[in-house]
């Protein structure tokens, strides 16, 4: 069922001893929203863990609180539009009891038994701030860290075009209660682990281009990784680059699996639709920035890609 911001705020205060849930290859706004709601709810006096089924990335573990011991009732998912984005360990616990989603995907598939999205918001930790002012919790500099990076993270520090005046202001109330947004913005968006760089490199070096320069295609396989030491869960950036290069406007990034399949996340510049071809393949996410699954050999991935890209430019 669909509810709105105030129902969503009565649900927090009426339950207690929360398992907060967050996607697989977690990325900054489902840590900080999902931490700074965690945060939020402790200082309600709540009993409140995030869960996670995979070791934190190394850039987001200052965002990490430590676990309580409880008894867990209540399941929020934050950041999660498809019990498919949970990963397979969380699906197999979590899938069929999520009460309450937090959520700004379009395309959330209302798999909780209630579902707050704004798609209008810019990040899920934009609603977690708002949730906490209607709550009436004192906002402190731990849980604005939080939700300050979940904000910059997902808007590519205040760059997209999901960046409302509203975002601005949450973030500037954000700096107010405390939030370092220098030193979160920097270790979010100028500092990369040594591993990573190398992955970039070979990532660049795969690049290639179709449709008179239109797509800019990366491909990272399996081998890349073993060869960089990276691993898929610091690669998110790498999905940003082939849209990067002037002229693109569909920049794609696939990447090889642990299973073989393969995975596309696609970047748009307007007026091109991501959602839109990802939805062709079964995917799906935002107007400018979505996924998709492709469990093809690497040419059929491509070509079906292609296909599609060819029928939105
Ligand atoms: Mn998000």
């Amino acid at each position: 069922m669909i509810i709105n911001l105030n129902d969503a705020a009565s649900f927090l205060k009426e339950h207690d001893n929360y398992t907060i849930i967050t996607h697989a290859h977690p990325d900054g706004d489902t840590l900080g929203s999902g931490f700074g709601l965690c945060l939020a709810l402790r200082s309600m006096g709540k009993k409140a863990n995030v869960i996670n089924n995979e070791e934190l990335p190394a850039k987001f573990r200052f965002l990490d609180v430590e676990k309580q011991d409880f008894e867990e009732q209540t399941v929020v998912a934050v950041d999660i539009a498809d019990v498919t984005l949970m990963g397979e360990d969380m699906k197999a616990r979590y899938g069929e009891r999520v009460d309450l989603c937090i959520d700004h995907h379009g395309a959330n598939r209302l798999f909780a038994k209630l579902s707050y999205v704004d798609s209008g918001a810019a990040a899920a930790a934009e609603i977690v701030a708002e949730l906490v002012e209607l709550l009436g919790i004192e906002m402190n500099a731990d849980i604005a860290d939080r939700l300050f990076t979940g904000i910059s993270t997902d808007t590519g520090c205040f760059r997209y075009a999901n960046v409302t005046p509203k975002t601005h202001l949450i973030a500037a109330q954000l700096m107010g209660y405390g939030a370092n947004a220098a030193k979160i913005n920097v270790a979010m968006f100028e500092t990369k682990s040594k591993t990573y760089a190398v992955l970039e490199k070979m990532a660049l070096e795969s690049m290639e281009f179709h449709f008179d320069g239109r797509c800019a295609i990366i491909t990272i396989t399996q081998d890349m990784f073993d060869k960089s030491g990276s691993s898929e869960n610091e690669c998110e950036g790498i999905a940003a680059l082939p849209r990067q290069v002037e002229g693109v406007k569909v920049g794609v990034t696939i990447r090889e699996r642990r299973n073989g399949e393969y995975k596309a996340s696609v970047r748009t510049h307007d007026p091109v639709d991501a959602s839109a071809i990802c939805s062709k393949l079964g995917g799906g996410g935002h107007r400018n920035a979505s996924g998709c699954s492709l469990p093809f050999t690497l040419e059929e991935a491509k070509s079906k890609l292609l296909k599609v890209i060819g029928e939105a430019l």
